[in-house]
């Protein structure tokens, strides 16, 4: 069967942009890629790929991690002491999703906002700052979610993060990017990656969502911080070898991939309006500004997982974040074809 036979037999999968498969310019980069050992630095490919994402980001520096989960715990780590707090939105992926790695390897709490939208503003953040007090914990940093996934793909106004970033810095707080969708974010707001991300200290960024690389994320920031990231990145047991196979896939996602973001972000609204015309359905369409479409399916008198398991039966796959709402994720691998039939699927296993 060939790589597009058994992709067809795949049916549709939103359950997120991770589920993407490395595109054939990928694979045969990683095929043909030149390399070394990158725990001695000596990978050709993975240091190019750094170099790459430093410049793309105007930062000085950038390293290479597995994973996005990783590339925040090493970030949370630099950044503050143990018994620090880090000023978070309450739905953030650091505080959720992260099986609270900001505890196991930094020994900081968070000090969670409740927000509307998923976004942080500098009055809030201000009114969490804390000193070290008799009773208090430090805040150690604000870490700010771009694009924010349970907010259902919320991108944050630039100057928001200016503002953020300006006082927290006047209080000697370092700020922390989760930009694990930073491109899709840069792509709704028309502004460079480096723009949305000139003031933060750094950015956790992945390649292996909506970029489409199999595995990979990168962290970007100063020289000083990435070296001591590297040796953090070595203790988390994240020192990879011949890392340039992975690397080299990563540099097609880094260099090729942002250009075709806004045929996602356009799916992802379409899917959102089809969505808000099947009766038991809530979602505001004019919110989906990226990929992430989060919808309520209470009306339905279905729970999420009723309704996924009956989407499951059709081939389809769909998770739900809690009982009420759902969340689907475009990506490269599915079209806008595959996006009208999500919608007849949908509109099915919702039905009484
Ligand atoms: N998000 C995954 C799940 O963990 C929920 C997804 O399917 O969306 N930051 C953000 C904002 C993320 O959405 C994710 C992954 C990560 C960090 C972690 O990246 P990985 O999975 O590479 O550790």
């Amino acid at each position: 069967m060939s790589l597009n036979e058994s992709q067809e037999k795949r049916g549709i999968d939103l359950r997120s942009d991770t589920v993407t498969r490395p595109t054939q310019a990928m694979r045969r980069a990683m095929a043909e890629a030149e390399v070394g050992d990158d725990v001695y630095g000596e990978d050709p490919t993975v240091n190019r790929l750094e170099a790459r994402a430093a410049e793309v980001f105007g930062k000085q520096a950038a390293l290479f991690v597995p994973t996005g989960t990783m590339g925040n715990t090493i970030a949370i780590k630099l950044h503050t002491r143990h018994g620090e707090e880090v000023i978070c939105d309450a739905r953030a992926h650091v505080l959720n999703y992260e099986l609270s790695m900001m505890a196991w390897f930094a020994g900081c709490v968070a000090r969670p906002i409740p927000t509307e939208d998923g976004l942080l503003d500098w009055e809030r953040v201000r009114a969490e700052l804390r000193p070290l007090g008799p009773h208090w914990a430090p805040t150690g940093l604000v870490e700010i979610e771009n694009t924010h996934n349970m907010a259902g793909g919320m991108v944050y106004p630039i100057a928001r993060i200016a503002e953020i970033c300006d006082g927290a810095h006047a209080h000697g707080v370092k700020v922390h990017m989760d930009g694990a969708r930073i491109f899709n974010a840069a792509v709704a707001c028309g502004a460079s990656v480096a723009e949305l991300s000139a003031k933060c200290d750094t950015v956790m960024f992945c390649l292996s969502k909506g970029l489409g690389a199999p595995v990979g994320s990168m962290l970007v920031g100063t020289s000083g911080d990435m070296a001591r990231a590297r040796l953090y990145r070595k203790r988390l047991g994240g020192g990879m070898r011949q890392a340039g196979v992975l690397a080299a896939a990563g540099w097609i996602a880094l260099e090729q991939m942002p250009a075709r973001l806004a045929q996602d972000h356009s799916n992802a609204r379409r899917m959102a309006e089809g969505l808000a015309n099947i009766p038991g359905i809530q979602v505001d369409a004019n919110k989906v500004q990226t990929n992430i479409v989060i919808f309520d399916v209470s009306g339905t008198g279905r729970t999420s997982a009723e309704i996924s398991a009956r989407l499951k039966e059709r081939g389809m796959l769909i998770n739900g974040v809690n009982p009420r709402c759902m969340r689907l994720v475009t990506h490269l691998d599915v079209t806008a074809a595959d996006c009208e039939r999500a919608l007849g699927h949908i509109e099915e296993a919702v039905a009484p």
